[in-house]
């Protein structure tokens, strides 16, 4: 079911173009390849919804230019909680060359084969080295995942994986452990692989070793006692758009909901995290106006300050786009432009970000990522939609955001701006509307997926998609645990608690 929804949706051009991380550990002195048509694709595409928003608005959209990335840029400095940006995207440019595919992907691969090389991999060789060792002799090599599929007779599994040396086909046997770790193998990702050579030059598997964390470890903690709020999906301009729910959720921040509890949760609350679709934005799919209650995107930023104003402003508000926000139609995208924020830019205790973002919040490292390609790492393993964590936790597994390349229109760079450098404590994700929270014990991050307050569309009851419209988190610190909180037209109720 999840499966036919995804499939779907994904661009079949995109997967056919797909030639992957192929050549990218060769030189790049090709000129014309598959991957700058994608790119040139993919301006054409950044070009067309600029348009679009001209045809509707007729205002001046910001330029967009250099790609960066800030490192360790202080917000404030104040009596407020303190909020650090430890990296963001602030702004870009499409390169529109294959070159910086291919730096990309390098990028990738060498930090992310660092380490593992960290992780105590011994014997490590490169595939072209295979014809040197001998057989029976334990060894590990680190590939990027070319392809991954299963014998003809089912007993086995395979994996061309690729590295400075060229291309290299893995005999994975499917039984115990071994088994579950093939299945959670995405492609693109970077692995290592323990084997012995057999004979006939097979490579046989013993060992698949994740780039990501392997064991539970210490959450930074913070020097006050404070709370967190996230919230994503707020689709202002929908006609399903929840009005009612939202304003007893500004309410509930404010502590202005009349119940002992409530106000007593609220007193905490320092800092709010939107993690994209502020809006719903327009021109985002075919026919959208039909679905809009205000078809203007000015209006509808008018609209979403017309709520965030009134929230107390001692509470810091951190803001990053999501696929429906102005911000471009690829991954990583820069801020909302101020143009598009209006009244919002100047709001003292809000700031935009780029998506993803990493801050640190009084110590506490909290990575926003909107979460597309969620739904990509759900089709690919089979794991439904219903709990957006498990996906996010093999994102912390494989240490990116998006491993798989193609199913989400990616801007190269000369890094990847969407590996997971720095494991978070608090890593939030929105996008597939489901309230839902989980510490993995893959580095003991807490992970969380922050809901919406739109209400179900009539395209997501035919996708078969079961939204969690009004439902928020609160984090406490230092404990990390977890409220649901759950708005509707009336008021708000306390659902559950999360604890570890
Ligand atoms: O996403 C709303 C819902 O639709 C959420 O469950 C994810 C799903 N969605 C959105 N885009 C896609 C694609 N491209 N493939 C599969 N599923 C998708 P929203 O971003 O708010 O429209
Ligand atoms: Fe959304
Ligand atoms: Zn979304």
């Amino acid at each position: 079911n999840q499966r036919t929804l995804v499939d779907f949706l994904r661009k079949e051009e995109n997967l056919k173009k797909r030639k992957s991380h192929e050549e990218i550990f060769k030189t790049t002195d090709r000129e014309e390849t598959k991957f700058s048509d994608k790119n040139i694709e993919m301006l054409n595409a950044i070009k067309k919804s600029h348009i679009d928003l001209h045809k509707i608005t007729s205002r001046k959209i910001q330029q967009v230019d250099n790609f960066k990335i800030v490192e360790k840029e202080m917000l404030r400095e104040s009596d407020k909680v303190k909020v650090d940006i430890i990296k963001t995207i602030t702004s870009l440019q499409a390169k529109e060359s294959y070159e910086f595919f291919n730096k990309m992907f390098r990028y990738r691969f060498n930090k992310l084969k660092n380490i593992l090389i960290s992780k105590g991999l011994k014997n490590i060789i490169n595939s072209s080295e295979l014809k040197n060792i001998r057989h029976g002799e334990e060894h590990h090599l680190i590939v990027m995942v070319y392809e991954k599929r299963i014998t003809k007779g089912g007993k086995g599994g395979l994996l061309i994986g690729e590295d400075e040396g060229g291309f290299v086909t893995i005999y994975v046997p499917l039984n115990g452990d071994l088994l579950q770790k093939f299945n959670r193998v995405l492609l693109d990702s970077v692995i290592g692989i323990r084997f012995r050579k057999m004979s006939g030059g097979m490579v046989l598997c013993e060992d698949i070793i994740f780039a990501g964390p392997s064991k539970a470890r210490k959450r930074s903690i913070p020097n006050e006692q404070f709370k967190m709020v996230f919230v994503s999906d707020l689709h202002v301009g929908s006609k399903q758009f929840l009005k009612g729910y939202f304003k007893n959720f500004i309410k509930f921040v404010n502590g202005e909901i009349e119940k002992p509890w409530a106000k007593k949760l609220a007193r905490e609350i320092k800092f709010i995290g939107i993690v994209g679709d502020l809006v719903d934005g327009v021109g985002v799919y075919p026919n959208q106006r039909e679905e809009l209650e205000v078809d203007v995107i000015y209006d509808q930023f008018d609209e979403l300050y017309n709520y965030i104003k009134l929230i107390n402003e001692e509470i810091e508000i951190i803001a990053i786009p999501g696929n429906h926000d102005p911000a471009g139609k690829f991954i990583p995208q820069p801020p909302i432009p101020n143009d598009f924020l209006g009244k919002l830019s100047d709001l003292p205790n809000f700031k935009m970000l780029g998506n993803p973002s990493l801050l640190s919040v009084e110590g506490v490292k909290v990575l926003l990522y909107h979460g597309q390609g969620l739904e990509d790492i759900a089709s690919a393993l089979s794991i439904g939609i219903l709990e957006p964590t498990r996906m996010m936790v093999e994102e912390i597994r494989n240490l990116h955001l998006l491993p798989t390349w193609g199913y989400k229109s990616v801007i190269p760079s000369e890094y990847d701006p969407l590996l997971i450098e720095e494991i978070p404590d608090i890593y939030v994700s929105g996008h597939l509307h489901r309230i839902d929270a989980r510490i993995t014990t893959l580095g003991s991050s807490l992970l969380i997926n922050s809901s919406t307050f739109q209400g179900i569309t009539s395209w997501q009851i035919k996708m078969g998609i079961e939204p969690t419209p009004g439902i928020f988190p609160i984090v406490d610190l230092p404990s990390y645990d977890v409220y649901f909180i759950k708005c509707d037209d009336v008021t708000c109720e306390l659902l559950n608690r999360y604890k570890q």
